[in-house]
C-alpha cells in the first residue's frame, strides 16, 4: 500500500486568522414535504449557523446538527455548548489550524459543533485569499455528481412518483429510506419500474442481525449499497452481515472518524463510507478518511444532513478532493425549499451534474434578508 503524503499537510499549516465578532444564529426553513426516515420524520430544517467577521470580511458556517438527536448525538443545543463554551475558547490567532485540530482533540467526539468552526474558519481564509475553498483544499473544479435521497412515503405510488422526477432530472443514483415492513416490497416496486438506475437504500440503523435473512432479500435488486442496515453505533455486526450478503454495505451513523474508517475497513464491515463532513469533524478529517479509503479501494460519497445552501455549498466544495468518486446525497435546493437562505441554488445540469458555485470561499452570498426573516435566535458571543 502506498503511504502518500497527507492530503491536509498545507491545510494544517495556515495560520489561523484574528477573527473579530461571532454570531451563532438559529434559522427554520420549512420543508417542501416531510422528510421521513426510519428514524424520525423531520418537516422543517432547525439549523445552527456561525457567522465570522474580520476585518469587513464575513464568512459562514452550518452545524449540520438537528435540533432534536435521533439521527446522531449532537443537538444544536449541544453543538452551542461545546462551541461557545470549549472551542471558541482554543481559538489563537496565528496558530497553525494543525495546532487548532489538536486542541479540538482534546475535546472528546461533538465532530458537528467541530466542523462548524473549522469550516468556518477555512472559508474566512479562503476569502481572505480571494479563492474558491476548492482551491484552497488543494483540488481543482470539477463537476459534481448529483444524488437524491428519497424518504419514506405513505404509499408505494408516491415513491414511484418521486423517482420517476428524479429520473426525469437525471439524478445520478436514487437513494431510498427503508425500515422494517417497509423494504423488500418498495424496493422491488422501483426496480420492476426503473430497471437501470443506479438505486440504493438507507436504513439508518432500522435492523438487527437477527434480520439478515430479511435483508438478504435486497440481494436480488442489484443495489449499489444498503446504508447503515444495523444499529447505528455497530461496526462489529456489519462485518459479519457484510459476509452474508452480496449487496456492498454503507457506514454512515457509526463512522465518527478516520480511526472508525479504519476498524470497520480491517473488520469488512462495509465496502463503502457516506462521509458527512459534520459527523466526522470537519473538511480535513473527511479529506483523510477520502484518501485513506481510496488507498485500499473502498469507495467513498459525500452524505448529506438536508442542509441549508452553506452546508450544502461545504459537500459540493469536498467532493472535488481525491477519493469521492461517487454520487453523494447532493441534490437541487429546491428538493428541500422553496427558498433558500443562500443564492445560488443548487440546480443540475442537463447531465445531472452541479457546478462549484463560482467567488472566492464557498461562493454562495448568504442573503441578509431571508436570514432575518427565518432567524428565530441571534447571540453575539463577541
Ligand atoms: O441518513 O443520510 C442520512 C438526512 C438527515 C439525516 C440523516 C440522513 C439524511 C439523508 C438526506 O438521507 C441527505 C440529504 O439529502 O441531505
Ligand atoms: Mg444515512
Amino acid at each position: 500500500m502506498m503511504n502518500s503524503p497527507s492530503p491536509t499537510a498545507a491545510l494544517e499549516a495556515l495560520p489561523v486568522p484574528k477573527v473579530g465578532h461571532i454570531d451563532l444564529v438559529t434559522v427554520k426553513l420549512p420543508f417542501v414535504a416531510p422528510f421521513g426516515t426510519s428514524v424520525h420524520v423531520w418537516t422543517d430544517k432547525e439549523a445552527l449557523l456561525m457567522r465570522l467577521e474580520s476585518g469587513g470580511v464575513t464568512a459562514w458556517s452550518e452545524c449540520v446538527s438537528d435540533p432534536d438527536p435521533f439521527y446522531f448525538y449532537e443537538t444544536n443545543a449541544t453543538a452551542r455548548h461545546i462551541i461557545k463554551d470549549f472551542l471558541l475558547p482554543l481559538l489563537e490567532p496565528g496558530i497553525a489550524l494543525g495546532e487548532l485540530d489538536g486542541r479540538f482533540r482534546r475535546v472528546r467526539g461533538h465532530g458537528m459543533a467541530k466542523a462548524t468552526v473549522e469550516n468556518g474558519l477555512l472559508n474566512l481564509i479562503a476569502i481572505q485569499k480571494g479563492v474558491p475553498l476548492h482551491e484552497l483544499l488543494g483540488r481543482p473544479a470539477k463537476k459534481i455528481m448529483s444524488g437524491l435521497s428519497i424518504g419514506l412515503k405513505e404509499t408505494p405510488a408516491d415513491l414511484l412518483a418521486a423517482v420517476e422526477r428524479a429520473v426525469d432530472r437525471k439524478y445520478h443514483r436514487v437513494k431510498m429510506k427503508i425500515k422494517k415492513g417497509q423494504d423488500v416490497d418498495w424496493v422491488r416496486a422501483v426496480r420492476d419500474r426503473f430497471p437501470d438506475i443506479r438505486l440504493m437504500v438507507d436504513a439508518n440503523g432500522d435492523y438487527s442481525l437477527a434480520d439478515a435473512a430479511r435483508l438478504r432479500r435486497l440481494d436480488e435488486f442489484g443495489l449499489m449499497m444498503i446504508e447503515q442496515p444495523l444499529s447505528y453505533s455497530d461496526i462489529y455486526e456489519h462485518s459479519l452481515l457484510q459476509k452474508e450478503m452480496k449487496t456492498a454495505i454503507c457506514l454512515d451513523e457509526s463512522v465518527h472518524g478516520l480511526a472508525d474508517a479504519a476498524t470497520a475497513i480491517a473488520l469488512g464491515a462495509c465496502r463503502i463510507i457516506n462521509i458527512k463532513q459534520g459527523r466526522v469533524g470537519g473538511l480535513m478529517e473527511s479529506m483523510r478518511i477520502a484518501r485513506f479509503c481510496a488507498e485500499r479501494g473502498v469507495g467513498v460519497w459525500s452524505g448529506g444532513m438536508d442542509e441549508t445552501g452553506i452546508g450544502r455549498a461545504v459537500n459540493i466544495h469536498l467532493q472535488t478532493a481525491e477519493g469521492f468518486t461517487l454520487p453523494g446525497d447532493t441534490s437541487e435546493t429546491s428538493s428541500y425549499f422553496d427558498e433558500d437562505i443562500a443564492d445560488p441554488p443548487v440546480v443540475l445540469d442537463a447531465e445531472g451534474f452541479i457546478g462549484i458555485p463560482a467567488g472566492p470561499g464557498l461562493g454562495v452570498r448568504v442573503m441578509p434578508e431571508r436570514i432575518l426573516k427565518r432567524a428565530t435566535a441571534w447571540e453575539r458571543l463577541r
